[in-house]
Order: structure tokens, then C-alpha cells, then sequence
């Protein structure tokens, strides 16, 4: 059995997505945001203490887009993956990695910056320059939406759900308005599937039965 750690619309959203859409069996277990400061204990599964945690038998993963391939590829081959053979492999990989290494990175900065650190400690600059950074790179997700629904190998894949996770923490850092119209008419397409919709509701409802705080964590404000 799967256990994923998570908080409420954290980067562990990514697995959770991709679990619902893989209809695969999963324990979830919520913590309150950051659970570095507000479930210690935690520290003893991930010393990281970042989510998510994703333990599945012996193998241990703490990497949000590294779950997306592990489980695309091992639940699902030929489904929600590539296939190393596909002539869409290399695009599909370099997708599903951009939606983190890329895409999210500098928006943690600009949440860091904005919301996150006491108000001494915010620095205007870092998150304008940073929102700006997220918004020129997400011009290639535009550009490969020009032609196609989905990013790569002409079907919904992980590297959907790597980027759509990118685009779901923009909403809560109020980037979405900057968002081109392919880029809009994407994501409402990603929210609007069902394991989507699915995962929203379960993170919600775990959260009220394991008596975890039910706010998405972009939007917690523990420096105010
Ligand atoms: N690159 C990792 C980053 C994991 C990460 O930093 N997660 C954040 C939540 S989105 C976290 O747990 N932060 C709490 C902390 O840094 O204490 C991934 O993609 O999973």
C-alpha cells in the first residue's frame, strides 16, 4: 500500500493527482503546514520535512516530480507515461521536470518573500523579479499549447499534472491574471477533470477527519 504525506495544496498535490487519476489504492496521511514547525514528529520519516513523503513499501521518494514518473511509469506504462521508445520521451521528461525545476522554483521564492517571512524580512524586489521570471518561462507552455490540449505526445500525461500544479500554486500567489489565454484555457481544462476534482475534495475532507487545518498551504501566513 502507497502512503503519501501531504498538505493541503502542496506540492504533494502532484501525487495526489496522479493518484486519482491512476484509480490506485493509497493511504493518505495529512499535516499542518509547515509541518517542520507544526508536526515535528514528522521529521523522523522525512528529516527534509518537506512534503510530500511518498513511501511505498521500501522505496521512499521526497521529490513531488520524480513521484509523477515513478508512478506513471510503474502504475500506469503506456497510460499517464512515455514509453522510452515514443519520439515524444525526451519532451514528456523534460516537461514533467520543468513543472517543478523551473515553474515552481521561483514561485516559492516569490512566496517566501511576499507572504512567508516576517514583514521585516520581505523583500518587494525579489518577488517582482521572480513572478517576472515565472511568467517568462511559462511563455513555452504557451507556445507547445498554441498546437495542441496537452503538452506532449498528443495526450494527457504526468507532465500535465507536474505543470498543472505550477499553474494551480500561480492562482494562489495571483499570478493567474497574467496568464495568456491558451495558458487559461489549459488549466481550467486540467481542474476540470475528475481525479482533479477528486483529489481537491479528498485533501479537504482527510484534512476535517485527521483534525489538520483545511487551509491550502500557499495560503497559510506564518510570518504575519
Ligand atoms: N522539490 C521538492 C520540494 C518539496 C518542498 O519544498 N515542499 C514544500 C511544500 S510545497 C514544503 O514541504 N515546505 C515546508 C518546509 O520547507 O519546511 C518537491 O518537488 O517535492
Amino acid at each position: 500500500m502507497i502512503t503519501l504525506h501531504h498538505c493541503v495544496s502542496a506540492r504533494s498535490f502532484r501525487p495526489l493527482w496522479l493518484l486519482e487519476e491512476l484509480g490506485l489504492p493509497y493511504s493518505l496521511r495529512m499535516l499542518p503546514f509547515p509541518p517542520r514547525a507544526l508536526a515535528r514528529q514528522f521529521l523522523q520519516d522525512n528529516p527534509l520535512g518537506t512534503v510530500p513523503l511518498l513511501v511505498d513499501g521500501e522505496t521512499r521518494m521526497t521529490e513531488s516530480a520524480a513521484m509523477c514518473q515513478y508512478l506513471a511509469a510503474r502504475h500506469s506504462p503506456g497510460g499517464l507515461d512515455v514509453a522510452v521508445a515514443d519520439p515524444a520521451y525526451g519532451a514528456y521528461l523534460n516537461w514533467l521536470h520543468m513543472g517543478e525545476a523551473t515553474l515552481t522554483f521561483p514561485q516559492t521564492l516569490v512566496l517566501r518573500y511576499s507572504h512567508f517571512e516576517t514583514v521585516e524580512r520581505r523583500q518587494p524586489q525579489v518577488v517582482e523579479d521572480y513572478s517576472r521570471w515565472f511568467l517568462a518561462r511559462l511563455r513555452a507552455v504557451d507556445t507547445a499549447l498554441q498546437q495542441q490540449d496537452f503538452l506532449c505526445a498528443g495526450r494527457f500525461t504526468a507532465a500535465d499534472v507536474s505543470v498543472g500544479y505550477a499553474l494551480l500554486l500561480a492562482e494562489h500567489l495571483g499570478l493567474q491574471p497574467q496568464f495568456t489565454d491558451a495558458v487559461r484555457r489549459y488549466a481550467l481544462r486540467l481542474q476540470q477533470r475528475p481525479a482533479y476534482q477528486r483529489a481537491l475534495q479528498l485533501q479537504h475532507q482527510s484534512a476535517l477527519d485527521q483534525g489538520v487545518p483545511t487551509i491550502a498551504s500557499p495560503d497559510v501566513r506564518p510570518g504575519a
